[in-house]
């Protein structure tokens, strides 16, 4: 199918101004390239968790899979292992995949499964109005935390570095194009690739002007350079000072998951013949 409205006629329920305009549009913007370039769009599957962000899924026209909070990655990545020939794109609130599906983001960065997980990281729960998440900042007033929360946030792209993700970047929804160009070569690039937009929550967490303060884009930065990237993530922790760099941290090129995954023989005449490989030291 070519040519279809990128944008079901589901009514769309999000605040105004509301950072989900931007990343929905954004996506919508490269998918609507990748199409003119004439890939289909068939193959692109859309994967959301449950919460504001998620409801991407009805308002996208494109292939979808609407899961479970915090089970958006599993998803993914069985929809990767069963047909590889898939483009998946998550589309994961930070309550989803940085508090309950934590474990599932960090093992698919660890094996660099060939998916695109873009994180709405309004730094709050926005469906169930305005509970604290692991990105909130120490201090954040909330429905579940009135006296402030006491604990520090996580850093996430910290993490993904950590973790092996081989494509990481952080945008913010405030940027429209850096977001459009951080998409497109996620969904490009072969591997596991994150990107964490900053998103704001006009109603639960609208701090426009202090990201406005904070944020500069990632121009004189080797995205080759490890170490030099988790400097810049460093630099600023979800909390409090610094500067918020915005742009491509790290970039590499390793085998995936996918690929191991499906070179793994499957039948039991394969595994015979590769353990006969084996023992006649052929492998
Ligand atoms: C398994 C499960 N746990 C918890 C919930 C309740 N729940 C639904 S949405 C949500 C918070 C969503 O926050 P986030 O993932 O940050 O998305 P946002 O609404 O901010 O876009 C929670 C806790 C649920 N529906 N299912
Ligand atoms: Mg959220």
């Amino acid at each position: 199918m070519t040519g279809r409205d990128l944008i079901t006629p589901a009514q769309n329920t999000w605040c105004p101004g509301c950072g989900n305009f931007t990343i929905q549009h954004a996506l919508k913007r490269v998918l609507a390239k990748r199409e003119e370039d004439g890939k289909s769009l068939d193959n692109v599957v859309l994967v959301s968790g449950i919460g504001c962000h998620a409801k991407i899924a009805d308002y996208l026209n494109i292939n979808s899979f609407y899961s479970l909070h915090g089970r958006t990655i599993p998803v993914a990545t069985g929809l990767k292992l069963a047909n590889p020939d898939l483009t998946v794109i998550c589309c994961c609130g930070d309550g989803d995949c940085y508090a309950e599906g934590l474990d599932h983001l960090i093992f698919a960065a660890k094996r660099n499964i060939d998916i695109t997980v873009i994180v709405h990281d309004n730094r709050v729960y926005g469906l169930t109005t305005g509970q604290y998440t692991p990105t909130s900042p120490l201090g954040f007033k909330g429905r579940s935390t009135p006296l402030g929360t006491s604990e520090s946030p996580l850093n996430p792209v910290e993490l993904m570095l950590a973790s092996g993700a081989t494509f990481v970047a952080r945008g913010y929804s405030k940027k429209m194009p850096q977001l459009e160009g951080l998409f497109q070569g996620a969904i490009r690039h072969r591997g596991f690739a994150f990107i964490d937009v900053l998103q704001i929550c006009a109603t639960f967490f609208p701090v426009a002007d202090y990201y406005g303060e904070r944020v500069y884009d990632l121009a004189d930065h080797d995205p080759g350079d490890l170490s030099a990237a988790f400097w810049r993530a460093r630099e600023w922790d979800y909390s409090g000072e610094g500067k918020i760099a915005l742009g491509q941290f790290f970039l590499a090129e390793r085998p995936t998951f996918d690929d191991r995954v499906v070179a793994t023989p499957r039948t039991a005449a394969e595994r015979e013949q590769a353990v006969r490989d084996i023992l006649s030291g052929r492998t």
